[in-house]
């Protein structure tokens, strides 16, 4: 198969030996010095650098002659086999839009690139469980992997690659140019992932297939729902239906709230699974729960109804801890999320319980602990879960602010494993600076560096690196009530958590982070995505055609019901 060059330049003048008035130029020589014109004006630019990849990748081997740009009759071929099909038809599908080329799909036993992007799955490569190799030669794309799921990966960074006009959703004439070379790559922590809270305000299942999408452009792989607290309970539950009749309609400020049905949910769960990311669902106990003793008194300690909350203070409200009916309810409400949940996590909050203290705290716990193990599944709770017995493999997920915990490093003595969010680094929801416009700043000020400027390894004093699995970015919602507002504290920062999730420790280097990341900002204009201009970041200036594409994009697609809300970001955002 032909390939373009990347370059031209070798390019024969446009003016012709003959004299022009000698005679007249015939059709061909016209339409030949047109398409040279053209090519003149559209001239690339060079190839993206093979490492201007977010998170960084684990080693790079650039090599300028090989660089490649992807022929409209490019074929796309993958490894016989079902997971890595879908992969390809995602690749296509994100191709599509903006160069507006076919890219059929095929399959074969040995897929070879021959012009166009081979998916080839290969359990002997040594890529791991979630790793892959990116070849680009003047041949074409060898994306090699032992999983779809390094394939998936693989097929992120290729997007990367390529000019950030791929992500526009209309065609634009471009030169789809690739830096030739090899990129080896594999995460550094298992666990890479963020926590959208739906609870304090409700968020459409839209806005959080939207929430995926971002989370798989930048390799994580698990997104935390935070599904029930004092403001609403935002899951139905079959066996309890008052929890959403009645529980899930209010919201922080006094808003509609909503819930999740069974099939909504299901829905969140395989768009998550086909993006590679595992849904882990939290019912907040014992505290965070007035939403639930609204629906069933029978679950207050006092046995009467409170009255709906949506205020923003915390622990005040637990369910009765003294009470069997207690755990009835939540082994019936755990055991109907379990049946919704294929990923092994359970998340049981056990954060701010401050009205149930010590020993009964510790015995409540070790209940729902056990409960969570009955159903197969494996216990994940915030830090203060620490004093509890061990079970089976559980994590705790440290959200603290001073890495310094002696019950939670004891915990970790008894097998614990840590999840990192530490609350000044890793909290979404904290403000940039001062005057930007939502968040909370209990925690501190979160700009990009802060977000990107710590070890998980080192963290927690006294804990070894072996027990943590990984990190993970909360984004918590009292003041977030737009897909915009949520685009506004995400971006430019889940990256930035990202790549401390994904990337060895020997990459970490804040201006080569400062400067991909700037990197990214096209993109997401072109996306039409929300973000925070942080001004440590050298953003470059987009070009005015990406800024129209993407402008003609979002005023033609249908907004999703949290963005037609009115948000504080729209004004700031772009
Ligand atoms: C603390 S972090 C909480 C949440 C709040 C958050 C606001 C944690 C486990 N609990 O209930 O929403 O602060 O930043």
């Amino acid at each position: 198969m032909s390939t373009i060059p990347s370059r031209r330049p070798d390019a024969t003048p446009a003016t012709s030996q003959v004299p022009l008035q000698a005679r007249e130029p015939d059709a061909a020589t016209l339409a030949r010095t047109a398409e040279r014109a053209a090519g003149e004006l559209l001239a690339p630019a060079a190839p993206h650098r093979l490492a201007d990849v977010v998170p960084a990748p684990q080693q790079v081997q650039p090599d300028p002659t090989e660089d490649w740009v992807l022929p409209a009759e490019a074929v796309i071929v993958a490894s016989a086999d079902p997971a890595a099909l879908a992969v390809a038809a995602q690749l296509a599908e994100l191709l599509r839009p903006a160069t507006g080329y076919p890219l059929p799909v095929t399959d074969a036993t040995a897929p070879e690139p021959v012009g166009g992007i081979a998916l080839v799955l290969d359990d002997a490569a040594g890529l791991g469980a979630e790793g892959y190799r990116l070849d680009v030669t003047t041949d074409g794309v060898r994306l090699t992997a032992g999983t779809a799921t390094g394939l998936f990966y693989g097929a992120q960074t290729l997007r990367q690659l390529l000019p950030p006009a791929i992500e526009s959703p209309v065609p634009l004439t471009e030169h789809w140019a690739l830096p030739g070379g090899t990129i080896t790559d594999a995460p550094r922590f298992p666990y890479r992932g963020a926590m959208l809270d739906v609870a304090r305000h409700f968020f459409a299942v839209e806005d959080v297939l939207r929430v995926i999408d971002h989370l798989a452009r930048y390799k994580l792989n698990h997104l935390h729902l935070h599904l029930t607290d004092d403001q609403g309970w935002r899951i139905a539950v079959d066996s309890w239906p008052k929890l959403t009749t009645v529980g899930a309609t209010t919201e922080v400020g006094g808003g509609p709230g909503g819930h999740y049905t069974k099939a909504d949910y299901r829905r969140i769960v395989s768009y998550a699974t086909a993006h590679h990311i595992t849904v882990v669902p939290e019912i907040d106990l014992p505290g965070h729960t007035n939403s639930a003793l609204v629906a069933y008194p029978e679950l207050a300690p006092d046995k009467v109804a409170p009255p709906p909350y949506t205020g923003t203070e915390v622990g005040f409200s637990y369910v009765d801890p003294a009470d069997e009916r207690t755990y009835d309810f939540i082994a019936d409400v755990l055991g109907e999320v379990a049946a919704l949940t294929p990923g092994p996590w359970l998340h049981i909050g056990g954060d701010e319980a401050f009205k149930v203290k010590g020993e009964v705290y510790t015995g409540f716990v070790e209940r729902v602990q056990r409960i969570v193990a009955d159903l197969g599944k494996t216990v994940v709770g915030w830090h203060q879960l620490a004093p509890a017995a061990h079970v089976h493999d559980r994590v705790l997920q440290w959200w603290g602010t001073n890495g310094e915990d002696p019950t939670t490093v004891d915990a970790v003595r008894r097998g614990a494993r840590l999840i990192l969010s530490p609350g000044n680094h890793a909290y979404l929801d904290m403000k940039y600076a001062p005057d930007t416009p939502i968040g909370h700043d209990w925690a501190g000020l979160i700009d990009v560096r802060k977000a990107y400027d710590w070890d998980p390894d080192t963290h927690v004093a006294d804990v070894p690196a072996t027990a943590i699995l990984g990190v993970e970015a909360p984004l918590w919602t009292e003041s977030v009530t737009s897909l915009a507002d949520i685009e506004f504290l995400l971006l430019p920062r889940l990256p930035a958590i990202a790549e401390l999730g994904w990337s060895a420790r020997t990459t970490h280097d804040w201006d080569s982070f400062r400067d991909r990341l700037a990197g990214q900002g096209p993109r997401w204009v072109t996306a039409g995505i929300s973000f925070h201009r942080a001004p440590e970041i050298p953003w470059p200036t987009a070009p005015a055609t990406l800024t129209t594409a993407a402008a003609s994009a979002t005023s033609t697609a249908s907004p999703t019901p949290s963005q037609r809300r009115p948000s504080r970001a729209d004004t700031t955002a772009l």
